[in-house]
């Protein structure tokens, strides 16, 4: 099934780490060569060696409108071909950010950036820049990008500082991460007391989507808003899986709790590399040239990749919002029957178009419920829905994704989880 990719990934290896270039790509955690892409279309991916899958990664969630969307790519060819980068400002930026601006609850000025890390990197160096303060509390599970300061364990005290969890991160960078439990107010309390007035900002995914995908708890973003307005620490809400996804207007919208500072990407670029943070007026005119903190890029608000975000956003309208709920709904409904005639150890978690089926009995509200999961059901689970045709993401820590075409599938998604299920529970 997989020989042409399992040789493509043997001389991948020769020239790069793992023969990706993003860890996530390597079937680490499932094993055996991942399939090797040859296009995709719509809701359907294909690899090297001719197989089709209903694809639940999207490219890990930009592909909302389905693969190669024919008015995004017609957006990313007529701008191609009028030069596919000038280092110059261009009208379509300021069409984006005005879109952008529109939807966003609390945006009032943003910067174009390439990737999600960069985004994230620059909102929280905006936040020490804005307040002064050096530490940031992040929450364990959830990830920023590979940024320096994201990179951080839990310390080994619930009041000790993060430790670097990676290689090439230093003492002192890991001395300003503090990490926290998701849905857990009390725990991002202790810190905030600890070390009053040097906390900068604090940093989560609004909906987890890194460590499977975990909804926050009722109060969980009132609470942390009204934290932060009590001890003047600025709110990021890294949106870079959520933004444009979950709602117009992102898990802000959704949930009504308006952070000072956002950071989005995927959905954005519509497939492209662009990313983008932003926020309130009056912490964002602190970035250069306004202001003293420096942030710059070669190919940030790339015109190319604007274009084909922006082709993206506009067909991101209320019906496109409905079909993405609905399908939702139907793929949740038919899991639930599912797993409600046995009595299997699996519990799912969704909110709006994206998800997570968990190998565990209950819910799951933080990293550690996550790391509770059966990982060996969940990779016999993933080799059952890949040779079944279903192209999921290789990990229980990953969140699955649907796109509007995906609406014509909910039938055929239900019964090929409902065999993969009852192949790993056989
Ligand atoms: P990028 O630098 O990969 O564009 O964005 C980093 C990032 C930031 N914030 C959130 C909430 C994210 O989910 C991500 C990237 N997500 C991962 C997978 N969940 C991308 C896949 C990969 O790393 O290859």
């Amino acid at each position: 099934m997989f020989e042409r990719s399992s040789e493509l990934f043997d001389e991948a290896h020769t020239y790069m780490p793992g023969g990706v270039n993003s860890p996530a790509r390597a079937y680490s955690a499932v094993g055996g060569p991942p399939p090797f892409i040859k296009k995709a279309e719509g809701p359907y991916i294909f690899d090297e060696d001719g197989n089709k899958y209903i694809d639940t990664v999207l490219s890990w969630g930009p592909a909302i409108l389905g693969h190669a969307h024919p008015d995004v790519t017609e957006a990313a060819k007529k701008a191609v071909d009028r030069g596919s980068t000038f280092g110059a400002p261009t009208e379509i930026e300021t069409e984006m950010a005005r879109e952008m601006v529109d939807r966003v609850p609390g945006l009032d000025v943003l910067r174009l950036v390439s990737s999600g890390t960069e985004a994230c990197m620059s909102a929280v160096r905006v936040a020490r820049g804005a307040t002064g303060r050096d530490k940031i509390i992040k929450f364990d599970g959830c990830y920023h990008g590979h940024g320096d300061s994201f990179l951080i364990a839990a310390g080994s005290g619930a009041l000790t500082l993060g430790e670097p969890d990676s290689p090439g991160v230093t003492e002192g960078t890991a001395r300003d991460t503090l990490v926290a439990n998701f849905n857990d107010i009390d725990s991002v309390r202790r810190l905030v007391e600890e070390y009053p007035d040097e906390v900068a900002t604090i940093i989560l995914e609004p909906i987890c989507g890194n460590t499977g995908c975990i909804p926050p708890k009722d109060g969980f973003l009132e609470d942390l808003r009204d934290l932060c307005d009590d001890h003047d620490i600025l709110l990021t809400f890294d949106e870079v899986m959520t933004g444009f996804r979950v709602a117009r207007g992102g898990a802000a919208e959704r949930y009504g709790v308006t952070p000072d500072l956002y950071c989005f990407g995927k959905v954005v670029g519509g497939g492209f590399p662009m990313a983008a943070y932003g926020g309130r007026e009056e912490v964002m005119r602190k970035v250069a040239p306004d202001g003293p903190v420096y942030q710059a890029g070669t190919l940030s608000g790339n015109p190319v990749a604007v274009a084909a975000g922006l082709a993206t956003l506009r067909h991101l309208d209320d019906d496109a919002y409905e079909t993405l709920e609905a399908t939702g709904q139907r793929l949740e409904q038919g899991v639930q029957e599912i797993i409600d005639e046995h009595d299997w150890p699996v519990y799912q978690q969704r909110v709006g178009s994206m998800f997570s089926i968990f190998f565990r009995e209950d819910a799951v509200d933080d990293h550690g419920d996550a790391t509770d999961c059966d990982m060996d059901r969940f990779v016999d689970f993933f080799g059952h829905m890949l040779r079944s045709g279903v192209y999921m993401a290789p990990s229980q820590y990953e969140a699955g994704f649907l796109c509007t075409p995906h609406s014509s599938l909910v039938d055929t998604l239900v019964e090929r989880i409902d065999d993969a299920l009852q192949a790993t529970f056989a």
